[in-house]
């Protein structure tokens, strides 16, 4: 049978729920007060065409997955579905405007380029959820500034004909020593998603880490693999050690050959900007009583299943589980380096989550700097695959990472923002800039490969130096939207 617009119509409060997805009804009454997203997202779309928000945050196979098939009502004829009369934005054709003003993509010659375009021309929830970061966003800042603080000691009078740039993660050979790092929600930027990155890092053989929280399914992100292409998975271990288990097992079936474990993440941190952003574009009522969590941002909305009793003790239950590589992301600090070598896995990340998590975390680049001397004072530097990320912009800062000895370096925002405002073309112009600025700047140090690179070509003496009052000489230092107070206009 199918439904009419009226038939879901009159399912419009928490006594009955039903929503339409993509010309589908389902009935979701009981389901809301489970909805990590909080119920009244779901009540705002009570008996109405949901798609359009459902889309962003949740995979396509997400009904199939989590809704008792009972619930599902049939298909809906659309032409009978009351049309939402959109009030006129004023905020949305000043954005449609600046969109059509975009540069050409040949114009943007770095990464920040791409930042600065994505600022003014994304949703404001997208960005407030791509760009935000943990309380004051210093570490955010910092994550960056600390690739300042590290200076050349170019070597001079080598042979620089043929640069290469090729190297191998966790036996992968790839063309370039950086890696599409997991973020989640990509179609809040565009609306096919991380299939995007996936294509991208295939014509510049580079490694993808699929996402435990991506907007596309996981096996259409798989299915979008071509030839001999490597996909790692990023896993946010969930409470039901059954499905986290399922997650894994799928995802070693399918392929995939590196399990990357988020290990700082117990509780998503507080990302100020993207719970103001959220608030205001979903129009939702916390006044109105209905128990709800959404006004905490997107991020908090889709993460209340991470288990924050994950521990050292877990890890030989990983190992039995699965024969991928085992890698902690999100590492940060060498005595838990030392453990990881202990505990038996293959590698870790050192990360403070692009800044997202606890402010006041150190970068990635000065653990990396601690770390590495204390490896290899220990004999375990070929044990253990050491990767960084946060605040890499520049193929300068890729080239100093290498030198300092991580075996490549994750990347996350600068794809989010080429992919959110170029799409593909975007994504993939940023990965041929940074080969380029790779390739010239390893010319510039002398060497040919990136096995050439030591740490003896930096100067490392400030990297451990903390300051916040950083000069504001570059885009990264000011993504941070203060609260706009009454009087005030947005600049
Ligand atoms: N890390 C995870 O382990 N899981 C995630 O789901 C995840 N989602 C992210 C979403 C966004 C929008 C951003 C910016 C980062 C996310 N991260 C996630 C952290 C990244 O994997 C990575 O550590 C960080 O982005 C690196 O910093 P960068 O953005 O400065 O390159």
């Amino acid at each position: 049978m199918v439904l009419t617009g009226s038939d879901v119509a009159k399912h419009n409060d928490e006594k009955s729920c039903w929503v339409i997805i993509h010309g589908k009804a389902y009935d979701v009454t009981e389901f809301l007060p489970e909805h990590p997203g909080g119920e009244e997202i779901i009540l705002k779309y009570a008996g109405k065409d949901a798609t359009e928000e459902f889309d962003p945050i949740h995979p396509r196979d997400t009904l199939d997955k989590y809704l008792d098939k009972s619930l599902h009502l049939g298909p809906v004829d659309m032409s009978t579905v009351a049309q939402e009369t959109k009030r006129e934005d004023p905020e949305e054709a000043e954005r449609q405007k600046r969109i059509a003003e975009m540069p050409l993509l040949s114009e943007c010659f770095n990464l920040h380029d791409f930042e600065a375009i994505a600022r003014r021309t994304m949703k404001k929830a997208a960005w407030g959820y791509y760009s935000s970061a943990a309380d004051d966003e210093i570490t955010l800042r910092e994550n960056h500034s600390a690739y300042h603080r590290i200076w050349f000691r170019p070597q001079i009078l080598v042979d620089v004909t043929n640069i290469d740039l090729s190297t191998t993660m966790l036996g992968t050979k790839v063309d370039a020593p950086f890696y599409v790092t997991a973020t989640a929600l990509g179609k809040l930027g565009h609306p096919e998603g991380e299939v995007l990155l996936t294509r991208a890092a295939h014509n510049h053989n580079v490694i993808q880490m699929i996402p435990t929280l991506a907007s596309c399914s996981f096996d259409e992100l798989v299915d979008a693999r071509q030839g001999d292409q490597v996909q790692w998975l990023q896993l946010y271990v969930n409470k039901d050690r059954d499905i986290t288990k399922r997650i894994v097992q799928t995802a070693e079936r399918r392929g995939c050959k590196g399990l990357f474990i988020t290990v700082d993440a117990p509780q998503l941190g507080r990302r100020e900007k993207d719970m103001r952003l959220k608030f205001t574009d979903s129009g939702s009522n916390v006044q109105k009583g209905h128990k709800t969590d959404n006004s905490q941002g997107a991020a908090r909305a889709i993460s209340s299943f991470i288990d924050p009793s994950l521990s050292w003790a877990d890890i030989p239950w990983f190992r039995s589980i699965t024969k991928m590589p085992i890698i902690l992301k999100g590492v940060q600090r060498v005595e838990d380096v030392l453990r990881a070598v202990e505990a038996g896995v293959q590698g870790v990340v050192l990360s403070n989550h692009g800044g997202r998590q606890l402010d006041f975390a150190r970068s990635g680049i000065e653990i990396l700097a601690e770390t590495m001397p204390v490896l290899r004072q220990h004999g375990l530097d070929k044990k253990i695959d050491v990767f960084v990320d946060g605040g890499v912009r520049r193929g300068t800062d890729i080239i100093k990472a290498m030198c300092l000895g991580a075996k490549g370096v994750g990347i996350g925002r600068p794809f989010l923002y080429a992919m959110s405002t170029y799409g593909q073309a975007g994504v993939e112009r940023v990965m041929q800039l940074l080969k380029d600025e790779m390739e010239m700047n390893m010319r510039l140090i002398g060497c040919a490969k990136i096995a050439d690179l030591h740490p003896g070509l930096l100067d490392t003496r400030g990297l451990f130096v903390h300051s916040n009052s950083t000069p504001v000489d570059s885009l990264s230092q000011i993504t941070y939207d203060p609260l706009v107070v009454p009087g005030q206009r947005i600049k």
